[in-house]
């Protein structure tokens, strides 16, 4: 334990009746929710990054937190350490996730910044084994340092490949070290600013390369956890080559690696691509490529990734759903992938925070399997596509267009149209939450 969340008062479960605010209302890990507890079920985990490495910065301003971990030395690293393992404990949280850039300082070298990683994850291992707290995944942080400004893999210049490649081996030893479930690539700057100084064809090749390289250690190594790539859509580069799960499942198809990669979808990063959080999730789930979530809200107006903790119940509702009907989580989770407003400065924000997402993760949960199992959203989604079940109608999916065209003739077809009922529908969601 250390100091820093003195004052702020422990958590437990206390239901939806409780006024106070340090409680949860709707997140009762042990309660059943159609047939896995609730622990199981959403899988939470914190993010180190925004919630214990983020400073506090805007575009027009810099650091607005003062935590007594912001600072280059591995005394630091541990101090933060320390502080992140106290408040996963105190959230009840069972996973973190994290990158490299977060849990340790750069150093001077590569091999310096590699084993002050080693260092921080065997104090890592040994605070997992105190406390039974997991990873969920790790990644590495190839878009941060001005080495990468260009891209990592797909950078133009080779060495900045091989330097991300060796970061990525490391990123993805340290997570096997931790007993990591996912291993995560966000390509934060895959991507390009303009095509003037563009050879697409070639950053394609070299991404494609790249993930094959991280498939191929992932076998040679025996790591059993899922390869996730997150896709985002412009931003920090204007093109990205991860835009939407639709684009990364082109590209996993391009490479053959359809079989091997799974994506981690982000609800921000949904919102940016012009989707919905649900689309996203249930266009993975028919893929089969769902893998994860990073749960967040993004604000419907600036068009930045604004990461802030999600509160939406009615949208979290057919999140969830969709992650239910995806038959729940594998070796994914529900990652809080979102950080304080810039200023929220107290300790008793960042837990605060946590729990109204837990919260409102546990209620919207609670809502898609009240609609899942109640059975009457499903019961008009099936009957709206029932003409499809006849032999008839299957069959004419492998027929032609002369055939069907006489058969048309023949019967004389005439098709009505129905209501698509979208109203009723939106009623029907409500009364679940
Ligand atoms: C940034 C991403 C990032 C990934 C991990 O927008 O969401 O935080 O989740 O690199
Ligand atoms: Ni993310
Ligand atoms: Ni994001």
């Amino acid at each position: 334990m250390t100091d820093f969340f003195n004052g702020v008062p422990a958590l437990s479960y206390e239901g939806p009746e409780t006024d106070n605010e340090f409680a949860f209302r709707h997140y009762n890990p042990d309660e059943v929710v159609l047939g896995k507890s609730m622990r199981d079920h959403l899988r939470f985990a914190c993010a180190y990054w925004h919630s214990f490495a983020w400073p506090g910065g805007d575009p027009f301003g810099g650091q607005t937190f003062e935590r007594p971990w912001f600072g280059d030395s591995m005394e630091h690293a541990r101090l933060k350490a320390d502080v992140a393992f106290d408040m996963f404990q105190r959230l009840g949280v069972p996973y973190f996730c994290f990158h490299d850039a977060d849990v340790r300082p750069e150093g001077s070298s590569f091999a310096e910044a590699t084993r002050n990683l080693e260092e921080i994850v065997d104090y890592f291992a040994q605070k997992m084994d105190e406390t039974g707290i997991k990873l969920l995944w790790g990644t590495a942080n190839l878009f941060s340092h001005r080495r990468f400004m260009a891209g990592a893999a797909t950078n133009p210049d080779p060495d900045v490949f091989a330097y991300s490649a060796a970061t990525i081996k490391t990123c993805m030893d340290a997570t096997m070290r931790l007993g990591g479930e996912n291993y995560v690539l966000w390509g934060g700057r895959e991507g390009y600013e303009t095509l003037l100084n563009t050879d697409m064809g070639r950053e394609r090749k070299q991404a494609g390369a790249m993930l094959q390289m991280v498939v191929d250690y992932k076998h040679k190594t025996g790591f059993k956890g899922a390869i996730l790539i997150e896709p985002k859509p412009q931003e920090p580069t204007k093109h990205q080559y991860d835009y939407d799960v639709a684009t990364v499942y082109g590209f996993l198809k391009d490479f053959g690696l359809e079989g091997e990669v799974q994506v981690n979808i982000e609800q921000g990063h949904a919102i940016l691509a012009g989707h919905t959080f649900e689309h996203e999730l249930a266009l993975a789930r028919e893929l089969g490529i769902f893998g994860s979530i990073d749960m967040n809200r993004n604000d419907y107006q600036s068009g930045w990734d604004t990461d802030q903790f999600p509160n939406n119940v009615p949208e979290m509702t057919l999140a969830y759903y969709e992650v239910l009907r995806a038959g729940g989580f594998k070796t994914g989770g529900t990652n809080f992938d979102a950080k304080l407003r810039r200023q929220s400065l107290d300790p008793a924000d960042l837990i605060l925070a946590h729990v109204g997402g837990m919260d409102a993760c546990a209620a919207g949960l609670k809502a898609a399997a009240a609609m899942l199992q109640d059975g009457k959203l499903e019961a008009a989604r099936k009957d709206r596509y029932a003409g499809w079940d006849t032999p008839a109608a299957t069959a004419m999916l492998d027929s032609d267009l002369t055939s069907i065209e006489a058969m048309v003739r023949n019967a004389k077809l005439d098709p009505k149209p129905r209501s698509g009922q979208q109203e009723r529908l939106e009623n029907l969601v409500n009364r679940y939450l």
